[in-house]
């Protein structure tokens, strides 16, 4: 029997059999597989299950994933670690404030995602809150690179058509910082999912994750949504320094015509990406976050 994975913890994983939701154990040559990465099983798999019991299956196998939103783990020695996958879009959500607004997570988002063969999609949250000027502008950016960008109010219902029509029909995971709205958003959309929200008094607690797992959630208007634990930081995975600025859409037209072949586009002479920011085709704040990224990897 084929299945969809809707949950997965430790051993055990919820899954999506012809319309019902069972428990699943894994089959223990999987427990034994990558073990460079978190979990054989991730959520969003189609998994091939066979019935063990009155009440519980096994999973013998999983199939090739089309797509995955993957990060490093933020321990000393860093694992691959996989969110979801065989989805269709990482829905990058961003509060105008409280917690305030990091462009350069988004562009490491963007990253993560065109890496994991996802479409990047940009909501800016609480837009009840205002707008400063520096989110203004990061909007314009990611408009001009072809991004869609979506500017919600889970408070006021702003934008929250447009998100559901986003999300109806295809599969997406939603992610961000803790506090940021994530789950409050996937309620709005559909009360019946009532995910477990931050308490306004907590608001102020940092370092408070209110959603704890990553799940799968089917939508009323067909497709599924993925919500998932806060991120504090993006560590990015399986990317080496020399694929990065291909991955930056507003670098790669410039990155054949510096004068080295091998250039970083950090401090070589004849860089053509670094005149193209002089010249003001290439944002800023895109290249701070192309540096920051090239920093942060070591090879
Ligand atoms: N003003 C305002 N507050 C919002 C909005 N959306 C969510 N909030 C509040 O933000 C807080 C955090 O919301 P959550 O939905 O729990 O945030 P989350 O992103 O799911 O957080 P984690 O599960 O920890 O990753 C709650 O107090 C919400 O009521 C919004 O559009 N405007
Ligand atoms: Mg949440
Ligand atoms: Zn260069």
């Amino acid at each position: 029997m084929r299945g969809r994975v809707l949950r997965v913890s430790g051993q055990n994983c919820l899954v999506e059999l012809e319309g019902m939701s069972v428990r699943c154990k894994m089959r223990g040559r999987l427990k034994g597989g990558r073990r460079e990465s978190n979990s054989p099983v991730i959520t969003g798999d189609w998994v091939d299950l066979e019935q063990d019991g009155p009440d519980q299956y096994v999973i013998n196998g999983v199939e090739d994933r089309l797509s995955h939103f993957t990060r490093a783990s933020s321990s000393s020695r860093p694992y691959e670690q996989i969110i979801a996958v065989n989805i269709q879009q990482l829905i990058i959500i961003s509060s105008a404030r409280n917690p305030s607004f990091r462009a350069g997570f988004i562009d490491r988002a963007i990253v993560s995602a065109l890496w994991g063969e996802l479409v990047p999609v940009i909501v800016i949250n609480k837009i009840d809150l205002g707008l400063e000027k520096e989110v203004v502008a990061a909007m314009g950016v990611y408009e001009h690179l072809g991004y869609q960008v979506l500017q919600t109010s889970a408070a006021n219902g702003e934008g929250i058509s447009d998100l559901e029509a986003l999300l109806k029909g295809t599969d997406s995971a939603i992610m961000g910082h803790s506090g940021v709205g994530k789950s409050t958003l996937l309620n709005a959309i559909d009360p019946r999912l009532a995910l477990r929200t931050q308490e306004i008094m907590h608001q102020h607690d940092r370092g408070r994750h209110t959603t704890t797992a990553v799940q799968l959630y089917p939508l009323k208007g067909g497709g599924y949504v993925a919500d998932t634990p806060g991120i504090k930081e993006l560590h990015l995975y399986g990317i080496q320094r020399s694929e990065v600025a291909a991955y930056f859409d507003d670098l790669r037209p410039h990155i054949d015509q510096c004068r080295f072949r091998d250039c970083s586009h950090l401090n070589e002479p004849d860089c053509r990406v670094r005149t193209a920011v002089d010249e003001g085709q290439i944002a800023q704040k895109r290249y701070e976050s192309y540096a920051r990224i090239m920093e942060s990897l070591s090879v």
